[in-house]
């Protein structure tokens, strides 16, 4: 058989700037993952990439099967407005972010008003992995292993009165590290709010970690909640306070978008948020859209909680 240069097949002219494509695209291969490199330093912050490495979890998947989501997705792509908007963006500068020393003041309707160390905190509760599904408003999600401790351990310990009804959650305000912060289109703190029987349920945790190492900043460290059957607003981070109240609170997101964002938030695919549809969401890491559950898939454990509501009223 004749052998065919591809000069033969291809004009010369073609043939070399084809080369010269190729060369060209090489290169340009060669400098996104230069580009790569550099941005896990100068946008992810030193150490971020390598924070990973020895990431441990019991499983590799949820109780439903659903796949751990990577542990580089979780703490590069986040919710956190105290830093910016842009999820990409937040880890960059959060990374300096200070975390410790850090006291949590619990107080309000309690008979026992008390100022924990994180720390003690820490070692006070046994730290449980807790593999939990987390629904962001914006339709798209993770699976996440947790480290963490019940919140009703914590409550229990201060001793709410018969007057307290709803708990009430605070985050640090520290424009200065908070960039963020010095936006005010928001009403910092952030607020967030739960029911006391919500609070008390087994299934809501303090977390302290995610794969096995202590939380990074822009996952709230080093406390935050999660609430897993309600949309991840509702999984205020960086904690610094947290009261027993009489009234329902009105979260940061309510006083801003009182008609989008309800108190009660629970993940439900039939009430749409008044800009789009709940009904399905975007798994990180996954090309096709899945169902969204009601309850985020824990209605078994939690519809109890709101029998005889109308949750199409409180959304
Ligand atoms: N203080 C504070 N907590 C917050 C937020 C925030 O902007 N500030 N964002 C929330 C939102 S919208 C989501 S989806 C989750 C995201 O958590 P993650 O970045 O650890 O995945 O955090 C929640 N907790
Ligand atoms: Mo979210």
């Amino acid at each position: 058989m004749k052998k065919i240069s591809s000069a033969e097949i291809t004009p010369e002219h073609l043939y070399l700037s084809r080369r010269k494509f190729l060369a060209g695209l090489g290169a340009m291969v060669a400098s996104t993952m230069l580009l790569g490199a550099c941005r896990e330093e100068i946008l992810l912050g030193p150490g971020t990439a390598e924070s990973c490495e020895s990431a441990e979890a019991s499983r590799n998947t949820d109780e439903l099967g659903d796949e751990l989501t990577p542990c580089e997705s979780i703490i590069t792509y986040n919710n956190f407005y105290e830093f910016t908007t842009s999820k990409e963006d937040v880890a960059g500068l959060a990374w300096n972010f200070k975390t410790s020393p850090w006291t949590v003041q619990v107080g309000g309707l309690v008979s026992k008003p008390q100022t924990f160390d994180v720390d003690d905190l820490r070692r006070k509760y046994p730290q449980e992995e807790r593999i939990y599904r987390l629904r962001c408003v914006e339709a798209w999600s993770m699976v996440i292993p947790w480290q963490g401790f019940p919140l009703a351990k914590l409550l229990k310990e201060v001793e709410p009165t018969s007057k307290a009804r709803y708990v009430r959650f605070e985050t640090v305000y520290d424009p200065e590290q908070m960039p963020g912060q010095r936006n005010r289109v928001y009403d910092w703190p952030y607020v967030e709010g739960l029911r006391l029987d919500e609070a008390m349920h087994d299934l809501t945790i303090l977390a302290t970690g995610l794969y096995g190492k202590p939380l990074l900043p822009q996952d709230g460290a080093p406390i935050r909640l999660v609430v897993p059957w309600k949309y991840g607003f509702k999984n205020i981070k960086s904690i610094v306070k947290i009261d027993l109240v009489e009234e329902m609170p009105v979260s940061l997101w309510m006083a801003i978008a009182p008609h989008e964002y309800g108190f009660y938030a629970n993940v439900n695919p039939d009430v749409r948020h008044p800009r789009w549809s709940q009904s399905s969401e975007r798994r990180i890491g996954e090309l096709r859209r899945r169902q969204t559950l009601p309850f985020n898939g824990y209605t078994e454990e939690v519809a109890y909680l709101y029998e005889g509501m109308d949750l199409r009223k409180f959304f």
